[in-house]
């Protein structure tokens, strides 16, 4: 059984948004058109509260794109993003969320960030993720979504840490790029590590 991950296609990663990833509005259609294909739709969702230790205005003094330390991890600082309840963290609302069958969120400890939809950054507390998929006896993950070079990377890493054979929708996907190349290899590194890129 095989089933779709959208990473993070939330109005704070668009156009207008927080934390817009460049073209990110582009790969809505993708997840749009693929989900029929697919028994299993989980969409990610970044769910954050106003405290969280991954926004550089909860460090006076400290810039988005600063790198500090957050209790023993390091931590590129954000812009304010994807506070819970607000329409900035809400799904795009292009997407069709008729075929999005689970919700899985991330992010809500203030002291940790989570890139990952299956484990926080200091792989502490799991999501629920694994659980979840497991249950349905999901065998192969097809992920897609923003970004590339956070989110999307860091869940299919775990993917393939977690045993699922996994694959990349790279046209439904695109990266941050806080330095060029980054985009580029995150794909790499996925694909040094398993995960078939389609
Ligand atoms: C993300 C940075 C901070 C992402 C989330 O969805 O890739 N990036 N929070
Ligand atoms: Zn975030």
């Amino acid at each position: 059984m095989n089933a779709l991950i959208l990473v993070d296609l939330q109005n704070d990663f668009v156009l207008g948004g927080a934390l817009a990833v460049p073209q990110g509005d582009e790969v809505i259609e993708v997840a749009n058109a693929r989900m029929a294909d697919f028994p299993l739709v989980v969409a990610t969702q970044d769910w954050h509260p106003a405290d969280h230790g991954s926004f550089a205005e909860n460090h006076p003094g400290r810039q988005p794109g600063d790198v500090i330390h957050l209790h023993g991890l390091k931590q590129i600082l954000w812009p304010v993003h994807c506070v819970q309840e607000t329409s900035g963290a809400a799904l795009v609302p292009g997407l069709n969320t008729d075929g999005v069958h689970e919700v899985v969120r991330k992010g809500t400890d203030p002291r940790v960030d989570s890139y990952s939809g299956f484990f926080d950054n200091g792989r502490k507390q799991a999501t629920g993720m694994t659980d979840l998929l497991r249950a349905r006896g999901v065998k192969h993950v097809t992920i897609m979504g923003l970004a590339l070079d956070y989110c999307v990377k860091f869940t299919a890493l775990d993917a393939i840490s977690e045993g699922f054979k996994v694959a990349l929708l790279t046209d439904g996907s695109r990266p941050v790029d806080l330095k060029p190349g980054d985009g580029e290899r995150a794909v790499d590194e996925m694909f040094a590590l398993g995960v078939e890129i389609l």
